[in-house]
Protein backbone atom coordinates (compact mmCIF):
# COMPACT_ATOMS: atom_id res chain seq x y z
CA UNK A 1 0.00 0.00 0.00
CA UNK A 2 1.02 3.62 -1.10
CA UNK A 3 2.39 5.81 1.87
CA UNK A 4 -0.73 8.31 0.28
CA UNK A 5 -3.23 5.25 1.01
CA UNK A 6 -1.82 5.04 4.01
CA UNK A 7 -2.26 8.72 5.11
CA UNK A 8 -5.90 8.95 3.20
CA UNK A 9 -7.17 5.75 5.53
CA UNK A 10 -5.66 7.32 8.98
CA UNK A 11 -6.92 10.78 8.06
CA UNK A 12 -10.62 9.33 7.30
CA UNK A 13 -10.52 7.55 10.45
CA UNK A 14 -9.46 10.29 11.86
CA UNK A 15 -11.92 12.37 10.59
CA UNK A 16 -14.43 9.99 11.07
CA UNK A 17 -13.90 10.46 15.21
CA UNK A 18 -13.81 14.33 14.85
CA UNK A 19 -16.93 13.94 13.07
CA UNK A 20 -18.66 11.72 15.94
CA UNK A 21 -17.67 14.19 18.92
CA UNK A 22 -19.64 16.70 16.81
CA UNK A 23 -17.10 19.28 16.20
CA UNK A 24 -17.05 21.43 13.27
CA UNK A 25 -15.44 22.02 10.16
CA UNK A 26 -12.72 24.54 12.29
CA UNK A 27 -11.59 21.05 13.46
CA UNK A 28 -11.75 19.00 10.53
CA UNK A 29 -9.63 21.92 9.19
CA UNK A 30 -7.12 21.12 11.43
CA UNK A 31 -7.07 17.19 11.12
CA UNK A 32 -6.08 17.98 7.65
CA UNK A 33 -3.21 20.13 8.32
CA UNK A 34 -1.81 17.30 10.98
CA UNK A 35 -2.35 14.74 8.60
CA UNK A 36 -0.77 16.30 5.54
CA UNK A 37 -3.50 15.21 3.06
CA UNK A 38 -4.97 16.91 0.21
CA UNK A 39 -3.61 19.90 -0.74
CA UNK A 40 -6.41 19.25 -3.02
CA UNK A 41 -9.02 20.73 -0.11
CA UNK A 42 -8.75 24.31 -1.38
CA UNK A 43 -9.70 27.36 0.32
CA UNK A 44 -12.79 28.81 1.25
CA UNK A 45 -14.24 31.87 1.19
CA UNK A 46 -16.47 32.94 3.84
CA UNK A 47 -19.58 34.98 2.03
CA UNK A 48 -21.08 37.63 3.10
CA UNK A 49 -23.95 40.06 2.19
CA UNK A 50 -23.05 43.10 0.67
CA UNK A 51 -24.78 46.39 1.24
CA UNK A 52 -27.42 48.23 -0.27
CA UNK A 53 -25.70 51.39 -2.15
CA UNK A 54 -29.22 53.30 -0.68
CA UNK A 55 -31.78 53.31 1.78
CA UNK A 56 -34.44 50.32 2.09
CA UNK A 57 -37.22 52.93 1.18
CA UNK A 58 -35.21 54.62 -1.67
CA UNK A 59 -36.86 53.01 -4.63
CA UNK A 60 -40.44 53.79 -3.37
CA UNK A 61 -42.82 54.53 -5.37
CA UNK A 62 -41.55 51.30 -7.70
CA UNK A 63 -40.55 48.84 -4.64
CA UNK A 64 -41.91 49.44 -0.89
CA UNK A 65 -39.69 49.71 2.36
CA UNK A 66 -41.20 46.41 3.55
CA UNK A 67 -40.95 44.19 0.33
CA UNK A 68 -37.12 45.77 -0.24
CA UNK A 69 -35.79 44.98 3.92
CA UNK A 70 -37.29 41.68 3.85
CA UNK A 71 -35.58 40.64 0.64
CA UNK A 72 -32.04 42.18 0.72
CA UNK A 73 -31.83 41.16 5.00
CA UNK A 74 -34.11 37.61 4.82
CA UNK A 75 -34.11 36.37 1.26
CA UNK A 76 -30.61 37.12 0.09
CA UNK A 77 -29.26 36.75 3.37
CA UNK A 78 -30.40 33.21 2.96
CA UNK A 79 -28.52 32.89 0.30
CA UNK A 80 -25.61 34.06 1.62
CA UNK A 81 -26.03 31.51 4.58
CA UNK A 82 -26.89 28.51 2.17
CA UNK A 83 -23.99 29.31 -0.18
CA UNK A 84 -21.36 29.09 3.05
CA UNK A 85 -22.99 26.10 4.39
CA UNK A 86 -22.93 24.05 1.44
CA UNK A 87 -19.30 25.02 0.25
CA UNK A 88 -18.22 23.88 3.82
CA UNK A 89 -20.13 20.39 3.28
CA UNK A 90 -18.14 20.26 0.07
CA UNK A 91 -14.98 20.81 1.87
CA UNK A 92 -15.95 18.15 4.15
CA UNK A 93 -16.40 15.37 1.30
CA UNK A 94 -12.82 16.47 0.27
CA UNK A 95 -11.87 15.78 3.93
CA UNK A 96 -13.46 12.88 3.98
CA UNK A 97 -13.25 11.53 0.64
CA UNK A 98 -17.18 10.55 1.28
CA UNK A 99 -19.04 11.66 -1.88
CA UNK A 100 -22.25 10.00 -1.27
CA UNK A 101 -23.94 13.65 -1.22
CA UNK A 102 -22.69 15.49 -3.79
CA UNK A 103 -25.79 15.75 -6.32
CA UNK A 104 -28.00 17.65 -3.10
CA UNK A 105 -24.82 19.71 -2.36
CA UNK A 106 -23.76 20.56 -5.97
CA UNK A 107 -27.62 21.63 -6.32
CA UNK A 108 -27.33 23.19 -3.08
CA UNK A 109 -24.59 26.03 -3.73
CA UNK A 110 -25.64 26.48 -7.71
CA UNK A 111 -28.95 27.41 -5.79
CA UNK A 112 -27.51 29.40 -3.36
CA UNK A 113 -24.56 30.61 -5.52
CA UNK A 114 -27.19 31.58 -8.10
CA UNK A 115 -29.04 33.73 -5.87
CA UNK A 116 -26.04 35.31 -4.12
CA UNK A 117 -24.31 36.26 -7.58
CA UNK A 118 -27.94 37.50 -9.31
CA UNK A 119 -29.05 39.50 -5.82
CA UNK A 120 -25.63 41.46 -5.74
CA UNK A 121 -25.74 42.59 -9.01
CA UNK A 122 -29.45 43.10 -8.98
CA UNK A 123 -29.48 45.92 -5.67
CA UNK A 124 -26.35 47.53 -8.05
CA UNK A 125 -28.26 48.14 -10.72
CA UNK A 126 -31.18 50.15 -9.68
CA UNK A 127 -31.15 53.53 -8.18
CA UNK A 128 -33.76 55.92 -6.90
CA UNK A 129 -36.30 57.55 -9.61
CA UNK A 130 -35.37 60.41 -11.50
CA UNK A 131 -39.04 60.92 -11.34
CA UNK A 132 -39.48 59.89 -7.29
CA UNK A 133 -39.26 61.41 -4.27
CA UNK A 134 -34.95 61.19 -3.96
CA UNK A 135 -35.01 62.71 -7.51
CA UNK A 136 -32.18 59.60 -8.06
CA UNK A 137 -30.31 58.38 -11.47
CA UNK A 138 -32.71 56.27 -11.94
CA UNK A 139 -34.76 55.42 -15.05
CA UNK A 140 -34.01 56.78 -18.17
CA UNK A 141 -31.92 56.08 -20.94
CA UNK A 142 -28.88 54.48 -21.45
CA UNK A 143 -25.63 56.01 -23.49
CA UNK A 144 -22.01 55.77 -24.58
CA UNK A 145 -21.64 52.12 -25.74
CA UNK A 146 -24.30 50.45 -24.02
CA UNK A 147 -26.84 52.47 -25.83
CA UNK A 148 -24.83 51.74 -28.92
CA UNK A 149 -24.57 47.62 -28.71
CA UNK A 150 -28.40 47.64 -27.32
CA UNK A 151 -29.48 49.12 -30.54
CA UNK A 152 -27.14 47.68 -32.79
CA UNK A 153 -28.39 43.84 -31.11
CA UNK A 154 -32.01 44.58 -30.81
CA UNK A 155 -32.66 47.28 -33.39
CA UNK A 156 -33.57 50.06 -31.17
CA UNK A 157 -34.12 50.54 -27.24
CA UNK A 158 -37.61 50.21 -27.45
CA UNK A 159 -37.45 46.56 -28.85
CA UNK A 160 -34.43 45.64 -26.08
CA UNK A 161 -37.23 46.84 -23.03
CA UNK A 162 -40.00 44.63 -24.70
CA UNK A 163 -38.22 41.46 -25.28
CA UNK A 164 -36.56 41.70 -22.19
CA UNK A 165 -40.10 42.43 -20.41
CA UNK A 166 -41.50 39.94 -22.38
CA UNK A 167 -38.99 37.37 -20.78
CA UNK A 168 -39.75 38.91 -17.11
CA UNK A 169 -43.09 38.41 -17.27
CA UNK A 170 -43.34 35.23 -18.57
CA UNK A 171 -40.52 33.20 -16.40
CA UNK A 172 -42.54 29.82 -15.55
CA UNK A 173 -42.54 30.23 -11.88
CA UNK A 174 -39.89 31.62 -9.74
CA UNK A 175 -36.84 33.39 -11.48
CA UNK A 176 -35.16 35.99 -13.42
CA UNK A 177 -34.72 37.99 -16.60
CA UNK A 178 -31.32 39.02 -17.51
CA UNK A 179 -29.25 40.81 -20.40
CA UNK A 180 -26.04 39.35 -20.50
CA UNK A 181 -23.29 39.90 -22.90
CA UNK A 182 -21.63 37.15 -24.42
CA UNK A 183 -17.88 37.20 -25.31
CA UNK A 184 -17.47 34.85 -27.96
CA UNK A 185 -19.38 37.03 -30.78
CA UNK A 186 -19.42 40.06 -28.61
CA UNK A 187 -22.78 40.23 -28.83
CA UNK A 188 -26.12 41.17 -25.76
CA UNK A 189 -28.37 38.75 -25.37
CA UNK A 190 -31.92 38.49 -23.24
CA UNK A 191 -32.44 35.30 -21.11
CA UNK A 192 -34.30 33.74 -18.21
CA UNK A 193 -33.11 32.42 -15.89
CA UNK A 194 -35.30 29.91 -13.57
CA UNK A 195 -35.16 29.79 -9.59
CA UNK A 196 -32.02 31.33 -9.18
CA UNK A 197 -29.54 28.68 -11.28
CA UNK A 198 -31.49 27.13 -14.07
CA UNK A 199 -31.21 28.13 -17.78
CA UNK A 200 -27.91 29.21 -17.60
CA UNK A 201 -26.30 31.35 -20.53
CA UNK A 202 -22.81 29.75 -20.78
CA UNK A 203 -20.32 32.55 -21.67
CA UNK A 204 -22.38 35.01 -21.37
CA UNK A 205 -21.68 37.72 -18.26
CA UNK A 206 -24.97 38.86 -16.57
CA UNK A 207 -25.09 43.03 -16.83
CA UNK A 208 -28.61 43.77 -15.98
CA UNK A 209 -30.77 41.41 -14.16
CA UNK A 210 -34.90 41.87 -12.97
CA UNK A 211 -35.91 39.38 -10.04
CA UNK A 212 -39.57 37.80 -10.75
CA UNK A 213 -39.47 35.51 -7.93
CA UNK A 214 -43.03 36.51 -6.11
CA UNK A 215 -40.84 37.79 -3.19
CA UNK A 216 -39.46 40.91 -4.75
CA UNK A 217 -43.09 42.22 -5.61
CA UNK A 218 -46.20 40.49 -4.07
CA UNK A 219 -46.19 42.88 -0.81
CA UNK A 220 -47.27 45.76 -3.57
CA UNK A 221 -48.22 44.51 -6.89
CA UNK A 222 -49.79 41.06 -6.12
CA UNK A 223 -50.06 39.02 -8.75
CA UNK A 224 -49.30 41.78 -11.78
CA UNK A 225 -45.86 40.88 -12.39
CA UNK A 226 -46.50 42.89 -16.04
CA UNK A 227 -47.34 45.89 -14.04
CA UNK A 228 -43.99 45.49 -11.77
CA UNK A 229 -42.06 44.88 -14.47
CA UNK A 230 -42.77 47.89 -16.50
CA UNK A 231 -42.43 50.25 -13.27
CA UNK A 232 -38.93 48.63 -12.70
CA UNK A 233 -37.64 50.35 -15.95
CA UNK A 234 -38.12 53.46 -13.61
CA UNK A 235 -35.62 52.64 -11.53
CA UNK A 236 -33.06 51.40 -13.45
CA UNK A 237 -29.54 52.47 -13.35
CA UNK A 238 -27.84 52.97 -16.59
CA UNK A 239 -24.39 54.33 -15.75
CA UNK A 240 -23.91 50.67 -13.41
CA UNK A 241 -25.50 48.27 -16.40
CA UNK A 242 -23.15 50.19 -18.27
CA UNK A 243 -19.95 49.98 -15.70
CA UNK A 244 -20.53 45.91 -16.08
CA UNK A 245 -20.89 46.33 -19.97
CA UNK A 246 -16.96 47.31 -19.64
MN1 LIG B 1 -35.01 37.69 -4.73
Amino acid sequence: MATSDIDRRNFIKTAGIVGAVGLGLGATAKVIADSKLPETLGALTEHTLPSLPYAYNALEPFSDEETMTTHHSKHHQGYVDGLNKSEKALAESRATGDFSLIEYWSKKSSFNGGGNALHSIFWTVMAPAKTGPLKGKGGGEPSGELSKKLSRDFGSLEVFKKQFSAAAANVEGSGWAALSHRKSDDRLIVHQIENQHKLSSWDATPILVLDVWEHAYYLKYKNMRKDYVEAWWNVVNWDAVGERLG
